[in-house]
């Protein structure tokens, strides 16, 4: 096993069995393609246990991301079928290492794209959008990491809810949304805090996929990143997203 092989099975371990790992590269002197390499690999421990691939997330997309976790590119990861997580069902914090919440925004695609769309013709692929949250949980203690740790750990993705899909022919550049905990308000946002507008995030999605050689497809979902900065998970909770005019995404946490 070579040293990509070896942190990318630590990382995998870390999330398949809820354990934190110590930071490998905390001063950030990885490369970033090396740090894809590893996520790539990590990823591929769960294709081999029968996971699907479904999509990609996006992250560090909006202003409160990068000041909430100091770190400011744009980066990516990869969603597998078993991180979504059903609609008003319950997550078990056992299978987490410490998890946070973010209101996010989902693209589902109906035609492929290219790494080289332009905005409109980015939306003119999309089935369909809906409100969603990710769960994020950092393999790495203490949820500290550099930016090709992060990249490694497949961006934290850990989990994601998705609402109701709605026609994306509603201007949704600036769409106000509030994050809430057992009904109340813990983070308010829009969805222009998604890099001016959420459209810009799933092309720079087509973009990188394209350069990883893994161009979207048609079904693909996109997470666009969260609009607000991520809040921590507890016990009995239920939290919820409700977006103007898209509607509303939530889920529970068992106690
Ligand atoms: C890294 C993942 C960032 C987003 O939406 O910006 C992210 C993290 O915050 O742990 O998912
Ligand atoms: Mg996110």
């Amino acid at each position: 096993m070579n040293a990509i092989e070896l942190i990318a099975t630590q990382l995998d371990d870390a999330a398949r069995f809820a354990h934190d790992v110590p930071q490998f590269d905390p001063q950030g002197e990885r490369s970033l393609d090396e740090a894809y390499a590893i996520q790539r690999a990590s990823i591929a421990c769960r294709l081999a246990r029968d996971e699907r691939r479904v999509g990609v997330k996006m992250g560090f997309t909006s202003r409160a991301k990068m000041v909430q976790m100091g770190l400011s590119d744009v980066i990516w990861g990869r969603l597998t079928s078993a991180m979504q997580v059903e609609e008003n069902t319950a997550i078990d914090l056992a299978h987490y290492v410490h998890p946070r919440v973010e209101p996010e925004i989902a693209f589902v695609l109906k035609r492929a794209l290219n790494g080289d769309e332009t905005g409109p013709a980015a939306l003119a692929a999309v089935e369909a959008i809906a409100p969603a949250l990710e769960i994020i949980d950092s393999r790495y203690r203490d949820f500290r990491f550099s930016l090709p740790e992060v990249i490694a750990d497949n961006a934290s993705s850990s989990g994601f809810v998705i609402g109701g899909w709605c026609d994306p022919r509603i201007d949704f550049s600036n769409l106000g949304l509030v994050l809430n905990i057992d009904g109340r308000a813990v983070q308010v946002g829009s969805t222009a805090a998604l890099l001016g507008h959420p459209l810009r995030s799933l092309v720079a999605a087509a973009r990188l996929s394209a350069v990883a050689g893994e161009p979207l497809q048609a079904g693909a979902i996109v997470m666009a990143g969260g609009a607000t900065s991520a809040e921590w998970l507890k016990a009995g909770q239920y939290v919820s997203v409700e977006f103007e005019r898209l509607g509303r995404a939530g889920f529970y946490v068992k106690d």
